[in-house]
């Protein structure tokens, strides 16, 4: 059926559910956002996760890994995780903080949100400290993050973070959206718009280094925390002919990774092969903390667009790809 056609079908329905609770995998909760378009996307209330993202072929953009444990108090390994109360390890908290490793729950009463009125497929999570959380960073918060599929198939997270604190303290905290990328061929992946700038290098002490090259491409491990980075970065699959573009706002920082063979193997929840079709490309704020006094709000936004790349190499120039988007 054309595509028109069955987009005039499922107009039909009046009834088209943009928003669906479910269970998912081990009986978790789960929610399901639907365009008329056939795209979809499928969120986790554990973690506040997003685990899918798919193309009105109903093809998934996605990493997630066949051997992801959907079970806490382990995160699931791929999609959207998100990096809080810190990205990376920390003396008392676990690595990437804990936000990943909670339940959150659906945000009924959310505040107005300056949201672009055609969005229909959205849900509104919050997650508030626990006693247990308490003691583990010593700070109330409300975490409101919303995530919306548009009705372009784009995927874009929100996030809102709110010190809480009645003691008068602030918090300082990092923070990223741990995006794992699906591609076809890793040794196929570029990634444009982020080539002279200076990044610490996790595999080389986190000492700073400036990039190079005129695109960034992937022989081995790579493990690098982009600093002071453009809004737009874009990741091209050559084999699909697909460019992932990623636009953020008050996430200074990227960090690209790929964890290649030896590392692959080292993580059980993770297919010794599946290094190849996977990068992370993670929206952050690494290199300046935030701190926030009680009663103010940060907030950081990513949104995604998977575009049909045509551009050879070197000519994807993102600011286009997204004019013409
Ligand atoms: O984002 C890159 C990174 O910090 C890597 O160093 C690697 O540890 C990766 O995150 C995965 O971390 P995780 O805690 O999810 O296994």
């Amino acid at each position: 059926m054309a595509t028109v056609e069955k987009e005039e079908k499922q107009m039909e329905k009046e009834d088209f559910v943009y928003v669906e609770q479910t269970k998912g995998v081990n009986g978790l909760d789960k929610v399901i956002l639907r365009e008329v378009r056939d795209f979809s996307a499928e969120v986790y209330l554990y973690g506040g996760h997003v685990t899918s993202w798919k193309n009105e072929h109903g093809e998934e953009l996605l990493f997630v890994s066949n051997k992801a444990i959907f079970k806490p108090p382990k995160a699931i390994r791929g999609g959207i995780p998100i990096c809080f109360p810190q990205f990376g390890p920390h003396g008392t908290l676990e690595q990437h903080g804990f936000a990943r490793n909670r339940v959150w729950s659906i945000d009924n009463d959310a505040p107005p949100f300056s949201t672009n009125s055609t969005d229909k497929a959205f849900i509104d999570l919050i997650l508030k400290p626990s006693d247990e959380d308490m003691k583990l960073w010593p700070h109330k918060y409300e975490f409101r993050l919303r995530i919306t599929l548009a009705p372009g198939g784009d995927l874009k997270l929100t996030s809102r973070i709110r010190n809480m604190n009645t003691d008068g303290k602030p918090f300082t905290f990092t923070f990223a959206y741990h995006t794992y990328f699906a591609v076809t061929d890793i040794s196929e992946v570029r990634v444009e718009g982020l080539e002279t700038h200076d990044y610490l290098d996790n595999l080389r002490n986190r000492e700073r280094f400036t990039e190079q090259g005129d695109a960034i491409t992937f022989e081995s491990e790579v493990d690098k925390v982009y600093l002071s980075t453009p809004t737009k970065i874009a990741i091209l699959d050559h084999e699909r002919k697909r460019t992932f573009v990623l636009r953020k706002d008050g996430l200074p920082d990227a960090v690209v990774w790929n964890p290649w063979d030896k590392k692959a193997k080292a993580m059980a929840d993770f297919g010794d092969e599946e290094y190849k079709h996977m990068l992370c490309v993670e929206a952050a704020c690494i290199e300046k903390p935030i701190t926030l006094k009680p009663g103010e709000e940060w907030r950081g936004r990513q949104e995604l667009s998977a575009v049909p790349s045509s551009y050879c190499s070197g000519q994807l120039d993102p600011e286009t790809v997204l004019q013409s988007g």
